[in-house]
């Protein structure tokens, strides 16, 4: 009887290990695609409920909203006004802490959604998406009437008023903000 080569695999068992290992990899880089997404709304819903947490703070000092322009439609953003307002320490010259912030007082801290690399946010407070037009401001919306209610920036969504001083919200993955399918919010 012919004694069967254990030297090493055969060509066959070789193209069956690959053949496995391709299939594996095959399933597998959807699941690590999936993982990955689910990471980044779930980054995006902390950093909304931080830039809610740090209105807050603004505004238990203050007593009032800070003055920032608006970043899409009627809503103003985390763009790099609002972060200087925020955090003193940071600076891009545009004197708004000044007015703002005149007591020079740090509500952001220094995080992962700093700072916003390009474009016209250079500076701003971004969503952790690396999009071809980069990362996105979050918006916020406020309670201005006192009546402890804010209405959903989503039209057709659920609530039509969510009870809450502040809310913030990112533009999702597909980096348009009035696509509300895939927006993460800070109430949500
Ligand atoms: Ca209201
Ligand atoms: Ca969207």
């Amino acid at each position: 009887m012919k004694k069967r080569n254990n030297q090493g695999f055969t060509l066959v068992e070789l193209l069956v290990v690959i053949v496995i290992l391709g299939i594996l990899l095959a399933m597998m880089v959807p699941a690590a695609g999936m993982i990955l997404k689910r990471v980044k709304v779930s980054q995006a819903r902390t950093d909304a409920q931080v830039v809610v947490a740090t209105m807050a703070k603004y505004r238990m000092e203050y007593n009032r909203w800070p003055e920032v322009k608006a970043v899409s439609g009627e809503y103003a953003g985390t763009s790099a006004e609002w972060v200087e307002i925020m955090n003193p320490q940071i600076t891009t010259g545009s004197g708004k802490r000044d007015k703002n912030n005149f007591r020079q007082l740090r509500f952001l801290e220094m995080g992962k959604g700093m700072t916003i690399e390009g474009g016209k946010y250079d500076g701003g407070f971004g969503d952790p998406w690396g999009r071809s037009s980069g990362r996105l401001p979050y918006l916020y919306a406020l309670d201005d009437d006192g009546d402890g209610l804010v209405k959903n920036p989503d039209s057709g969504g659920e609530p039509a008023q969510i009870r809450a001083d502040v809310i913030a919200w990112s533009a999702g993955p597909d980096g348009d903000y009035t696509t509300w399918d895939d927006n993460v919010g800070s109430w949500e």
